[in-house]
C-alpha cells in the first residue's frame, strides 16, 4: 500500500526543505518506501476536509490504508516501526533511538520554535528586542548539552537512526540563524546527515514542488 502524505502547495520556506513534510519524506526515503504527495494550500488546510485528517489544520499528514496520522513524531515512528532501517533490532538500542526522537521533539525543538515565534510573530512587540537574548541563550544551553553528548561521535547512539533523523531535522531550522556554527560538531553532524542519499532524494522532491509552483 503506497502511503500518501500532505505538504504545502507553496511552502513559505521557498524550497529550503524546512517544513515538516521534509522529515516524513526523508524517513520514507531511508526505508525505501515510495509515497505519494497531496499538496494543499493554506486555505485548504483549514477546511473541514483536511481537518478530518489533521484537527489542527496543518501539514504533514500520513495516510496508509485505513490508518491516518498527523504529528511528525508519530508518523516517523510508524514508518520506522514498520520498515527496517531506522530503528535498531536490539531492544535497548531501539528504546534509546526512540528516546532521541522524543528528545529532539520535546527538549530541543521547543526553544528553537520560540526563536521562530520571536522573529516572525513577536518582532513588532515593545518587549521583543529585550526578550531575544533570553530566547537565544535557551537554545545555546540546549545545544551546548547536546554538543557535549555527541562529542566526536558520528551519530547520537551507534548507527544512524530515527533519533538522528528527527534531531537533524530540528537543528536544520537553525541554519539561517548562525547559532549552529557556534557548535562545530553539531554543524558537522547536520552536514553528515544532509549528505545521505535518502536526505538528498527527499530534499530534491520537495524542491521540485517549489520549482513547479514558481513556474506556474
Ligand atoms: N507538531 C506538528 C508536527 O510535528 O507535525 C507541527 C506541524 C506544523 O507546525 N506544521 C506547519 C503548518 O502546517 C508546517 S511545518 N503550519 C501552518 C499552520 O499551522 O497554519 C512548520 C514550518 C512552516 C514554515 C517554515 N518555513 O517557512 O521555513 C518552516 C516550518
Amino acid at each position: 500500500m503506497t502511503p500518501t502524505i500532505t505538504a504545502f502547495e507553496a511552502s513559505p520556506d521557498r524550497g529550503k526543505g524546512l517544513a515538516r513534510d521534509m522529515r516524513v519524506r526523508w524517513a520514507l526515503e531511508e526505508v525505501g518506501q515510495p509515497y505519494e504527495v497531496r499538496l494543499v494550500s493554506f486555505a485548504e488546510m483549514k477546511e473541514p476536509a483536511h481537518r478530518a485528517f489533521h484537527p489542527f489544520g496543518q501539514i504533514p499528514t500520513y495516510e496508509e490504508g485505513d490508518l491516518t496520522l498527523f504529528e511528525t513524531g508519530a508518523i516517523v515512528f510508524q514508518i520506522a516501526q514498520s520498515h527496517a532501517g531506522l530503528l535498531p533490532d536490539e531492544p535497548n538500542a531501539r528504546a534509546r533511538a526512540i528516546m532521541w526522537m522524543f528528545a529532539a521533539l520535546s527538549t530541543i525543538e521547543p526553544p528553537i520554535l520560540d526563536l521562530q515565534n520571536a522573529k516572525f510573530q513577536e518582532h513588532d512587540k515593545s518587549w521583543s528586542e529585550e526578550r531575544m537574548p533570553l530566547v537565544i541563550d535557551r537554545i545555546r544551553g540546549r545545544l551546548g548539552d547536546l554538543s557535549r553528548r555527541l562529542g566526536e561521535s558520528e551519530w547520537l547512539d551507534g548507527e544512524f537512526s530515527a533519533g538522528d533523523l528527527m534531531m537533524v531535522e530540528v537543528l536544520r531550522r537553525l541554519t539561517v540563524s548562525g547559532i549552529l556554527n557556534e557548535f562545530p560538531n553539531l554543524s558537522a553532524y547536520v552536514a553528515r546527515a544532509e549528505a545521505r542519499p535518502a536526505f538528498k532524494r527527499a530534499f530534491d522532491a520537495q524542491y521540485a514542488v517549489f520549482l513547479a509552483a514558481s513556474d506556474g
